[in-house]
Formats: structure tokens, C-alpha cells, sequence
């Protein structure tokens, strides 16, 4: 196992609040991997904090998350590629079982699974919770899914994943999207439940649920079209 490469990667926007505690609990929970910030035009000293707490700091210009996710998985080659948000609301704990379905072979693709834990009592925001749960049978409906959890930001896919797949969503319906793509390749699918926090107070979420909401449900749309 030793020759593998794991990566974690962290997308940032703003997140200096946070992102030194997000790097040192990865760096943690997986002394080997390297871990990866990529900053999205922060303008809060994000990138130094990362940097010193021992990321490598990369720029991406076009803003969005979904551009990140793009950018990250192109420009980086690893064998196990752990995603999680700077915001501190993903337990580092549960990489070292999600980094071991991926290097086994048993999933492509391993969800941190919030919505089967602490999400509805951590999370304030009840129209987060709506959104979560109206996605989840939408998409589980539509492409005969039983997966628990669609939109969490804590998950790890395969370099097969990484290296195929489109990315074709600029902002928050990237998760949606790499849901999508897996249960309509028929890709092997794995959760592990985890214990999610809310922000730490003077953190704040980017995420606007009413416009971004909508985001989403266009690309369920759009994809249908496609897939
Ligand atoms: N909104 C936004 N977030 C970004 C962007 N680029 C990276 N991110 C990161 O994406 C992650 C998820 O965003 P967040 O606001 O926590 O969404 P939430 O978890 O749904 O509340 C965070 O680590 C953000 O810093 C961007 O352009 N816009
Ligand atoms: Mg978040």
C-alpha cells in the first residue's frame, strides 16, 4: 500500500477563520498524504495561513467551487483524492476508512455521510436540511439511487474518478454532479457516516440556499438531458 498516493484537498474561499485547524487535522489523521489548498480569491490571507500550517497553495481565478474541483482534479495525479471543505465542519477522523475503500478497490467514489448523524441538530439553517432531503429523493429517484447523503462537501474517489470525470458545474452543484455521474455509470458508491459541526462562530457559509438551491436543481435537470 505504501506507493500509493493519497491527496486531500481543500477548496478555500475566505476560510482564514478555519483553514489552519482543517490542514493540521488532515495532516493528522493522514501523516502521508499531501495536502493541497486551493484558494479561490480570498482576500482574508487564507493562502499564507494554509501555507504555513504546511498545505501547498495553489490559485484558481475562476470562482466556484465546481472550478476548483475541476482544476484540482486535472492538475493533480494520486491514487485516493480526499475532498473536504476549510470551513471545519468534516471530521478528519473518518479520512484514514474513506482513504481504505478507495486503495482497496471497494468504491470509486466514498461519501462522509452528514444526513445519517448530526446534521439536522448542527446544521441552523432549516432550509438546508428541505434542500438536502428534496435532492436526495430526487436523485435517488431519478437514478434508482439508495444513497443517504448527495450534497456533503467530505468525500474520496478513485484516480479512475478523478481523471474522468466532467465537472461540468462552476459552483455548489458539484457534489450533485459527482452523485449523478457515479449512480448513472453504475461506479461503485461507499458512505461512512460522520459526525458534521456546524461553522465555528465568525465563520461564514458561502453557500446562498435559495440561489444556489436553484443551481442545483437546473443541473439535476440538465444532466438528466445528458445522462
Ligand atoms: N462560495 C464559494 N465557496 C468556495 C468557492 N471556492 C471554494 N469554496 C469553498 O467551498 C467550501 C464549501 O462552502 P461553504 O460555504 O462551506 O458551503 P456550505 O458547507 O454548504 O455552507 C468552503 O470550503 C469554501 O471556502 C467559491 O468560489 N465560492
Ligand atoms: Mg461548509
Amino acid at each position: 500500500m505504501s506507493e500509493n498516493k493519497t491527496v486531500v484537498l481543500i477548496p478555500c474561499y475566505n476560510e482564514a477563520a478555519t483553514v489552519e485547524k482543517v490542514v493540521k487535522d488532515f495532516r493528522r489523521a493522514l501523516p502521508d498524504a499531501e495536502i493541497y489548498v486551493y484558494d479561490n480569491n480570498s482576500t482574508d490571507g487564507t493562502d499564507d495561513i494554509a501555507r504555513r500550517a504546511g498545505a501547498v497553495v495553489r490559485y484558481e481565478k475562476l470562482q466556484g467551487k465546481g472550478n476548483v474541483v475541476r482544476s484540482m482534479f486535472r492538475d493533480i495525479d494520486a491514487d485516493c483524492y480526499i475532498m473536504t471543505d476549510g470551513d471545519d465542519t468534516y471530521p478528519a477522523e473518518s479520512a484514514p476508512e474513506m482513504e481504505r475503500l478507495i486503495l482497496s478497490g471497494e468504491a470509486e467514489m466514498v461519501i462522509g455521510d452528514r444526513l445519517s448523524s448530526t446534521y439536522f441538530t448542527e446544521n441552523k439553517r432549516a432550509l438546508h436540511g428541505i434542500g438536502n432531503k428534496m435532492v436526495r429523493r430526487l436523485v435517488n429517484t431519478i437514478y434508482k439511487g439508495g444513497l443517504h447523503d448527495i450534497m456533503s462537501g467530505l468525500r474520496a474517489v478513485s484516480r479512475d474518478f478523478a481523471k474522468n470525470f466532467p465537472a461540468i458545474s462552476d459552483g455548489f452543484q458539484i457534489e450533485t454532479e459527482m452523485a449523478v455521474y457515479a449512480l448513472k455509470h453504475g461506479l461503485s458508491v461507499k458512505e461512512v457516516v460522520i459526525e458534521y459541526r456546524d461553522r465555528p462562530e465568525g465563520s461564514v457559509s458561502k453557500l446562498n440556499t435559495v440561489k444556489d438551491g436553484i443551481k442545483v436543481l437546473k443541473m439535476i435537470a440538465k444532466l438528466k438531458s445528458i445522462y
